[in-house]
């Protein structure tokens, strides 16, 4: 069996010089999601090492439509970095990506830590504030294929965000209405109902999941949900942008 820090520096790579790779489970079919999740945090070592900070973790597959988009129907997560976050209407660099796709998200700042089994209304306890966000999904591997340990290990497909306005934690968000625009035509139509029920489940499942690998999340930290709707590919000159009923929207141009 090849090492784990062989596969970790491996997707790393792929994701530092935006190459694709084949996916690790066709050279090791018997990968498991222990092992991915293993492979995700030293290859996050190799970021940290490079001067990002993490800043936060990513929920991802809480939604119908991205298990079916996927083909993956477990939720799954990664780690969120300063480097990759980026400035609401600003502009994204195609170059940097091997295929990025958009996905509109909710997110969630926390001002108390949370870890382990915590109900709903404990995690909305710990919530600071509450905004819409647009996730940049990038896999590492050729024609955005996976199975579960391969998404897992790529530090579930996590390339970059941007955030809205902060609202109130106490900003109702059970059934907002969303739309996904590409150069101003919706291209998906969703609600934040889609994540999980609710976006605070996902939050709930984060602080498990987190837990799990023996970590906490922490004040300062942000929380993505996951997406509400499938993700829509980024191509150069778009303009992408996710409305939310009463949150507003939040925007991205991808240049060359
Ligand atoms: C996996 C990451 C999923 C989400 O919000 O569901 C994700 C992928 O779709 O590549 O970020
Ligand atoms: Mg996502």
């Amino acid at each position: 069996m090849m090492s784990l820090q062989t596969l970790a520096d491996r997707v790393d790579t792929a994701a530092h010089t935006a190459n694709a790779i084949a996916q690790l489970t066709d050279e090791v079919p018997g990968l498991t999601v222990e092992d991915a999740y293993a492979i995700q945090a030293l290859s996050m070592k190799r970021r940290y090492a490079r001067g990002e900070a993490r800043i936060g973790v990513k929920m991802g597959l809480t939604s119908r439509a991205k298990m079916i988009q996927v083909g993956v129907d477990e939720v799954i997560w990664g780690r969120l970095t300063d480097g990759m976050r980026l400035e609401e209407g600003a502009t994204l660099s195609r170059a940097n990506y091997v295929h990025p796709r958009a996905e509109p998200e909710i997110a969630f700042l926390l001002k108390a830590p949370l870890a382990g089994e915590v109900t709903a209304a404990e995690a909305m306890a710990a919530v600071e504030a509450i905004a819409p966000a647009i996730e940049i999904i990038d896999s590492r591997y050729q024609d955005f294929k996976f199975t579960l340990p391969d998404v897992v290990a790529d530090n579930s497909s996590s390339s970059g965000f941007i955030l809205g306005t902060w609202f109130a934690p106490d900003t109702p968000i059970d059934n907002l209405g969303i739309l996904l625009e590409a150069d101003g035509r919706a291209v998906q139509v969703g609600s934040t109902a889609a994540i999980l029920g609710h976006p605070v489940r996902s939050l709930v499942a984060a602080a498990r999941m987190v837990a799990r690998a023996g970590e906490a999340l922490k004040p300062g930290d942000i929380i993505l949900a996951g997406g509400a709707t499938a993700a829509h590919p980024l191509s150069v000159g778009m303009h992408m942008r996710a409305v939310f009923q009463n949150l507003g929207s939040v925007g991205i141009t991808v240049t060359e």
